[in-house]
């Protein structure tokens, strides 16, 4: 029997806030019910650092070791990889998502790991780990990229997702130390009945039905799949009854593609008498697209607050036509409006988000965006645009030569959208300069309170309002979900993350 290590990565290390993390639990649950086993090592919720890592892989000896993480998290697991292979020389080390999955090349290139997992990971990881363990050639594999013994790079052709998602088994989350993540629950989300919050993540769908050219998602070259509503009523049931769960985050890229599939599911969650809040992640023509009547779209949102929901999370991205075309985003930005002021109508907080920097920007489109969001009394979550691999506009930045050595640059990128790389024709204290300006009149406009260090990276609102006596916002405790710039705020639960 080999012996097999998975390792769940942190992505914030110390962070007040942390997440059960869906996908790396799916692998693992796949591999449970094809009988694999193996220990687990989780860096995130023991916010293990650098040194407890390489102790603990100094200390143990493994076969095959399996990570995996998003592609802003390239440095770390570079270093994670070599680190593991140093002690495990003879370990075959395998990396799934979009770290290794959306550049197998520059990833595998670049550190030691000797598998790349392409796009959904379950049925692929399992598959080569079972050939490893049996001594069986894996190498024609689908879905797998890795270094040939002369060092190049084979890439074998896609693995076809599995169709349908309500095939795989229900996460079992037997390995996570559960109730150390419900004491660092999502703070701002707010539980049903007011009790001590106990969120839990539940993937409804998987992809989406768009390709917006600053994005790119593990499930890409899928089609966009989405669970039965009885399926996730089931895992919600679950939660609930098993763990406590009072809140739920949808964590999908979209959660719903179309009015009726939404309506569907709040009405599943209706009939099913389950008492707990949720968000999810939604486009701006669910609410807003006139395609449906205004009534139409009401009763849909009012359905969906009658199911618990409190927040949903989607994006503006930028008030400017020209700019939206440029982004594929297939939006006009009045929908933006249209859905913000239906979902005020009916008591659900927006969470949105902006992002700047696209070639064409210019001091008027930031100016139109900012105009927007007080049009829909909105305060967003804002972002400089940040070219990923895979990404149109990745492939711009290379194009146009503002990327030229893709390790060095994925080396480089910050987490939170900082201005990594400018591509418009202005300076970077130009556009840095007319962001800060724009969200200081929003902020004064709006009257929120925030200080001048937490306008771009706010940090929450309610203790700023207090703090400032400002006047209480138009939205409820749980206002910073989905967006990432602000992974420490104050909490429901009385405790102060912000400082
Ligand atoms: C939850 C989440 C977060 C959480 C993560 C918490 C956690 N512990 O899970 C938080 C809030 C921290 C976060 C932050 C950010 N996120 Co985020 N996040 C998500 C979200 C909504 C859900 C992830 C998820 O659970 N997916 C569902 C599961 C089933 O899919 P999966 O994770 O991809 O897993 C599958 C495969 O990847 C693979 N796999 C995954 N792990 C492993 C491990 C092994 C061993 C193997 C073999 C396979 C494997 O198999 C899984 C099953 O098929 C996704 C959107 C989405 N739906 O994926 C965005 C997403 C991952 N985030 C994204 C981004 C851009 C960010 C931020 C940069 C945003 C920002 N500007 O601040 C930050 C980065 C933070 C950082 N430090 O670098 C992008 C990633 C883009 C990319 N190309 O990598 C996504 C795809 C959203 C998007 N469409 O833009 N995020
Ligand atoms: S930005 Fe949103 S709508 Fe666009 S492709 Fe990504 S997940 Fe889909």
């Amino acid at each position: 029997m080999k012996n097999i290590l998975i390792v769940n990565p942190s992505l914030r290390l110390n962070s007040q806030t942390k997440f059960l993390p869906v996908g790396i639990a799916s692998v693992m649950t796949f591999f449970s019910q094809q009988s694999i086993e193996f220990d687990f090592l989780d860096v995130d919720i023991n916010d293990l650092d650098d040194t407890d890592v390489e102790e603990f892989l100094r200390g143990h000896s493994y076969d095959i070791i399996l990570s995996g993480s998003i592609v802003t998290h390239y440095k770390w697991m570079k270093w994670f990889v070599n680190t593991a292979k140093r002690y495990n020389p003879n370990s075959k080390i395998i990396i799934g998502n979009s770290v290794a999955g959306s550049i197998p090349e520059i990833f595998l290139k670049n550190c030691c790991a000797d598998i790349a997992i392409i796009g959904e990971g379950e049925i692929t990881a399992a598959e080569v780990v079972r050939k490893i363990i049996h001594g069986q050639d894996w190498f024609n594999e689908l879905g797998i990229a890795y270094k040939t013994s002369n060092g190049n790079i084979k890439i074998n052709e896609k693995r076809k997702s599995l169709k349908k998602l309500d095939e795989f088994p229900m996460i079992d989350w037997q390995y996570f130390e559960t109730e150390k993540y419900f004491k660092k629950s999502y703070a701002g989300a707010h539980a049903v009945n007011d009790g001590e919050v106990r969120v839990m993540p539940v993937v409804t769908a998987r992809g989406c039905a768009f390709k917006c050219t600053f994005c790119h998602y593990v499930f890409w070259d899928d089609p966009y799949r989405y669970r039965s509503p009885k399926n996730i009523a089931s895992e919600i049931h679950r939660n609930i009854s098993r763990f406590d769960a009072n809140y739920i985050t949808f964590w999908d890229d979209l959660s719903f593609a179309s009015l009726p599939q939404a309506e569907r599911f709040a009405d599943k969650l209706l009939d099913s008498g389950l008492q707990f809040n949720w968000n999810a992640a939604v486009r701006v023509d669910l609410f807003g697209n006139p395609k449906h009547s205004r009534s139409r779209r009401l009763e849909v949102a009012q359905k969906f607050k009658q199911a618990g929901c409190m927040d949903l999370g989607y994006s503006l991205e930028s008030a400017n036509e020209e700019i939206l075309k440029m982004m594929n985003k297939r939006i006009h930005a009045d929908y933006f409006l249209e859905q913000a002021r239906i979902l005020e109508e009916v008591g659900i907080h927006s969470s949105i988000s902006v992002v700047f920097g696209y070639p064409i920007e210019t001091p008027e489109t930031i100016k139109e965006a900012f105009q927007m969001c007080y049009e829909a009394n909105i305060y967003p979550s804002m972002g400089y645009l940040l070219p990923l691999p895979s990404t149109g506009m990745y492939e711009y930045a290379k194009k146009h030569k503002y990327i030229t050595d893709d390790d060095k640059y994925l080396d480089s990128i910050t987490e939170r959208q900082d201005l990594c790389v400018n591509m418009t024709s202005m300076s970077d204290e130009k556009v840095k300069g007319l962001i800060a300006e724009g969200a200081d009149n929003l902020n004064s406009k709006l009257g929120i309170g925030l200080a001048k260090e937490k306008l771009i990276k706010t940090g929450g609102y309610n203790q700023h309002s207090k703090a400032n006596k400002a006047r209480k916002l138009k939205r409820d405790k749980n206002s910073l979900i989905l967006n990432y710039s602000e992974a420490e705020f104050e909490s429901d639960l009385g405790v102060n993350y912000s400082s």
